[in-house]
């Protein structure tokens, strides 16, 4: 036993790149967007400057459908492919790692830790690199807030939120999402991500509602270490809203 186990290949990659500069992610719902479909967007994506492809967002997207998307993605790019679970049933071992998450303000405790009991013997056996995670759902948490009956924080709680997130860094996760939900008019407010990540030394995820560079800028001045962005590729493609948020990451990079 060891006090301190190595770190996976996929965190020690994040960990170089993010030493580096912000990072942007690229979530692919496999369901919507099935093996090619997810792979192409994949290799657009990655091109214009995205450091890994999260896979989900859809409930009860089946093993057989997620590894076909993570093996068609894997055979296209080089950066990571994560899965970004929903249970352990969209699981597959073609992906190099998964988002091992807790919903850390869900009331239904299978999402902060009982699910987890049940997936760790998968991840482990499938060779899946779990990545401690922390998910913090922010008002108005759209479809994951309901599913995932969480206590959203609100917009103005900034004390709530990095109350959260500091006791996720402490509890060992290492990362913090914030997660405003996929589709939300508007991303987590710029203030709480600089609030939090003030009260930080891990990396922070900042999700939901990024559309264009008008959203992405802000975060990334509030010190957000990475951008997901789902929705915006779903439904515009790789056209100017993606390609703003990109070239905002790319410019807080020094590139
Ligand atoms: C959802 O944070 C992600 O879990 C992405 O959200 O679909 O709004 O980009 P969008």
């Amino acid at each position: 036993m060891s006090a301190n186990p190595p770190l996976g290949r996929v965190e020690r990659y994040l960990a170089q790149e993010l030493a580096r500069g912000p990072l942007h992610f690229t979530l692919i719902d496999p369901d919507k967007s099935p093996g090619e479909r997810a792979a192409s967007i994949a290799k657009g994506a990655v091109a214009l400057g995205s450091s890994a492809i999260l896979l989900g967002g859809s409930t009860g997207i089946s093993r057989d459908v997620m590894g076909r998307a993570a093996g068609a993605v894997k055979a296209s790019v080089n950066v990571p492919v994560i899965i970004f679970p929903e249970g352990p049933d969209s699981l597959a071992p073609e992906a190099d790692a998964v988002l091992f998450m807790s919903m850390l303000n869900s009331r239904n405790l299978d999402l902060v830790i009982r699910v987890h009991a049940r997936a760790a013997p998968l991840v482990r056996s499938m060779g899946l690199e779990p990545i401690p995670l922390g998910y913090l759902v922010i008002a108005p948490g759209m479809r994951v807030g309901e599913v995932g009956q969480a206590d959203t924080v609100d917009r103005d709680d900034l004390a709530g939120a990095t109350g959260y997130a500091l006791a996720a860094q402490f509890l060992g996760m290492r990362y913090v999402y914030l997660e405003a939900g996929s589709g939300a008019p508007e991303p987590v407010p710029d203030a709480m991500v600089r609030a939090v990540r003030k009260a930080l030394t891990i990396p922070v995820v900042v999700g939901g509602g990024i559309r264009s560079a008008t959203e992405a800028a802000p975060l990334l001045a509030a010190g957000a270490n990475v951008l997901v962005t789902g929705s915006v590729t779903e439904e515009e493609g790789l056209g100017e809203g993606f390609r703003g948020v990109l070239s905002e990451v790319r410019r807080a990079r020094g590139g």
